[in-house]
């Protein structure tokens, strides 16, 4: 590759930010098990401490994602404090309103105004938290939806949906964003309130440019083309977060490009097309601010290591989708060249950019190596020996 080409795909690789969430790094389960491991974390700033570690092993992760109630704290400024201590910062709010038995027939879309109320309440404490932690965006996903036909009116529903966002749309500060998460399905089992990417996309369309869709990889119907919805999404400014994970079957929470690397490369390829991936010349015009975030639950694996492992599948995937040669790609697909032009794309998905990564981490004052600087760290025997009594990340916590 060029000399000037190289220069450029680092810089980018250096540029990029990946948010890991507070809750990895707890103790975390199915509905069938919890395995509480050793040496989790037992307060929100145990889980800072460990995101400081993986962001010193691979030197593009300072941000960590809240959710709120399971990180409440007494003083959010301070704990913003105590994050820019250890080189961190506080990423997304992700507002919870799934929780409690008032949610069992939803939440914003609930039939009784109280409950509505209730939910609002918490969207705007999270509004709130935002304000004093300095977060740029609201995660908002809703649980809320049908086990059973005929259950309530879809439509009333996503009317009170529309109404609870432009609610919150509206509280949010000049350089704040709400961004909208949908699922298919989960906990509700025939209707969801924002089951799809196109609603999501038409409530956010209809907010305002500080209203964007989240993309969370394990929430699509098996097949799904996940990175012509990406590219969509990015082309119309509408795209604001990933919350990354992987899924062999339905919202799986698995590290990050473990099930399918190719589609995770696929995705990645299409953010920097479409301008995604600021220090590329596609994005030169103006950079769309898009989240990389984590969102995933390590049940059997050690957590940090597991989260270390998953920050690097993303760089990987990321500095494969720099390497696309985008001119010959071009001249291929204008030529018609079928066959050329996929294999520009199969090229840099098959180089080894390995070396390259060490390299930029080096750069970047970080580790060539991020999972053996970490095992050799001994973090992971010190933290088993000091933390008694971890807890759980939330789920029933
Ligand atoms: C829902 C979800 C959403 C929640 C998180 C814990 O499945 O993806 O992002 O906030 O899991
Ligand atoms: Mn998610
Ligand atoms: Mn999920």
């Amino acid at each position: 590759m060029a000399e000037q080409n190289l220069a450029l795909v680092k810089s980018a690789l250096s540029r990029q930010r990946i948010e890991t969430p507070s809750w990895a790094y707890g103790n975390s389960g199915t509905r069938f098990k919890v395995f509480a491991q050793a040496g989790v974390p037992r307060t929100v700033h145990e889980k800072l401490d460990d995101a400081a570690r993986v962001h010193q092993h691979t030197g593009v992760a300072p941000l960590v994602a809240l959710h709120i109630p399971w990180d409440r704290t007494e003083d959010y400024a301070a704990l913003a404090e105590y994050a820019g201590e250890r080189g961190l910062r506080l990423g997304a709010i992700n507002a919870n309103v799934f929780q409690e038995d008032e949610y069992k027939l939803g939440s914003v879309t609930n039939p009784d105004p109280a409950v509505r109320r209730k939910a609002l309440d918490h969207l705007m404490e999270c509004a709130d938290i935002m304000d004093a932690t300095g977060s740029r965006d609201l995660k908002l996903w809703f649980s809320d939806g049908l086990n059973y036909p005929g259950q309530d009116d879809l439509r009333a529903r996503q009317e009170r949906l529309a109404e609870a966002l432009w609610s919150v749309y509206e509280r949010l500060g000049p350089d704040q964003r709400l961004v909208l998460e949908y699922k298919l399905f989960e906990p509700a089992f025939y209707a969801t309130d924002v089951p799809d990417w196109g609603t999501s996309y038409a409530h956010c369309l209809k907010l305002g440019p500080k209203a964007r869709v989240c993309v969370d990889t394990g929430h699509h119907a098996p097949g799904t083309n996940i990175e012509f919805i990406v590219a969509f999404l990015l082309g119309e400014q509408k795209l604001g977060a990933f919350d990354f994970n992987s899924r062999f079957y339905a919202d799986d929470d698995l590290m990050v490009g473990a099930a399918d690397p190719f589609q995770l490369f696929r995705i990645l390829y299409e953010v920097r097309a479409g301008g995604g991936l600021p220090g590329t010349p596609e994005s030169a015009e103006s950079d769309p601010g898009i989240a990389f975030m984590l969102d995933q639950c390590h049940n059997i694996e050690p957590k940090i290591p597991a989260i270390i492992r998953s920050v690097m599948n993303v760089q990987e995937a990321t500095a494969k989708a720099l390497l696309v040669d985008r001119e010959a790609l071009r001249d291929a697909q204008q030529s018609g060249d079928v066959l050329g032009a996929n294999a520009v794309l199969m090229d840099a998905y098959n180089t080894d950019v390995r070396p390259l990564l060490g390299e930029v981490r080096e750069e970047l004052g970080a580790d060539r190596d991020p999972m053996a600087a970490y095992a050799a760290s001994g973090w992971a025997e010190a933290i088993v020996r000091d933390r008694v009594g971890g807890r759980q990340a939330g789920w029933g916590a």
